[in-house]
């Protein structure tokens, strides 16, 4: 039978956390072992003694904060070593209904898939702002053309994965994993579903601290991540672009040149058309070193897929350390202490 661990991304989360972990089912259907497992990414709060306290299996902890995007990764590998075969990623501050994590494990304990998105139906979020229904619905659009996919809400941090999807995902932006993954998964011919959860509102985000940097540094992660994974695509069709405007503004020299008797005068023209021409066909040569350096990255996570493989047969220990044990946090008091002696 598999064993379920879920994972709690942590930055100062003191507050909220012992809620959320009180609230997470600790049998699930399916599963004969669920634990909990905390990355504590440098909180200043008493995040982990708060997490301990609560009950918490395992903490991985980061003296420094190194943001959310590898405090996941670093929950994956531990849950991995752990020998999880199912993984949920859920928030600290309670936003998701953690009675939903039944529903969100049952299409991989089915087999009918290898990450689950928990649905939150943003566009209708009551207490978004107009404007984050939109982005959220725009952003998941996005995301659904670029993976290849048809998850109704890409940002949802609330999401399962089979133990095969978390062997082969390598998360590279350094802010937040959820779009990165879901285009990772589908280039990778990962089964992705999803299925609608409940969420309830919470303090503001600590991730969006503001939308136009959330915006930037999620538009960025998805240009890298897709022009890794299709690099043709993407330089080819930037250069195509170039090179076909310079050919026609060059076309348009010609025909001043030949029709008007000032025509020759148009030699801006000319510059342009060269210059667009030159760049465009640059362009479509970077298109073929991306194309090589992707190959090479193929190798490479080949090789880091084996190289997990043979960790977990090695039974490689996690970078974790307990969370709450009875025998260690609250010794037996001692029968008779203070009379004797
Ligand atoms: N490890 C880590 N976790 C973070 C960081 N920023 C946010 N989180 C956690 O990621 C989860 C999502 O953050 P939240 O502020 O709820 O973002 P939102 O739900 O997308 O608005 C929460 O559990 C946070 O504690 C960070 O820099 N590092
Ligand atoms: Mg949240």
């Amino acid at each position: 039978m598999p064993k379920l661990i879920i994972q709690i991304p942590c930055l100062n989360e003191a507050e909220a956390l012992a809620a959320t972990v009180a609230a997470l089912p600790r049998v699930v259907s399916g599963c004969d072992v669920v634990e909990v497992l905390i990355i504590d990414d440098g909180s200043q709060d008493d995040t982990v003694d708060v997490a301990r306290r609560a009950g918490v299996d395992h903490i991985v902890r980061f003296p420094q904060n190194q943001g959310l995007a590898k405090a996941f990764s670093a929950g994956i590998d531990a849950a991995l070593k752990l020998g999880a075969d199912i993984i949920v990623n859920t928030d600290a501050d309670n936003q998701y209904e953690a009675r939903d994590i039944p529903a969100l494990v049952k299409p991989i304990l089915d087999g009918r898939a290898d990450m689950v998105i928990g649905d939150r139906g943003p566009e209708s979020i009551a207490h978004f702002s107009p404007l984050k229904r939109a982005l959220q619905f725009y952003g998941s659009w996005i995301v659904r053309g670029l993976s290849g996919t048809d998850v109704p809400d890409a940002a949802s941090g609330f999401r399962a994965l089979s133990r095969r999807a978390a062997l082969r995902l390598n998360v590279i932006s350094d802010f937040t994993y959820t779009l990165e993954t879901l285009v990772q998964a589908g280039k990778k011919q990962l089964a992705v579903t999803h299925v609608p959860v409940r969420t309830r509102e919470t303090r503001p985000s600590r991730l969006v601290r503001s939308i136009p940097a959330y915006l930037r540094r999620s538009f960025l992660t998805l240009v890298r991540i897709y022009s890794l994974y299709e690099p043709i695509r993407v330089f080819w069709t930037l250069g195509t672009v170039m090179v076909l405007a310079g050919v026609a503004i060059g076309l348009r020299f010609l025909y001043y040149y030949f029709t008007d008797p000032l025509g020759a005068g148009k030699v801006q023209s000319l510059i342009l058309a060269a210059a667009l021409s030159i760049i465009g066909v640059q362009t479509i040569l970077m298109g073929l070193v991306a194309d090589l350096i992707a190959l090479s990255r193929s190798l490479t996570e080949d090789t880091l897929l084996r190289v997990r493989k043979m960790e977990l047969r090695l039974g490689e220990l996690p970078d974790t350390e307990p969370g709450y044990h009875p025998e260690i946090d609250e010794p037996e008091p001692q029968r008779g202490s203070g009379t004797g002696a």
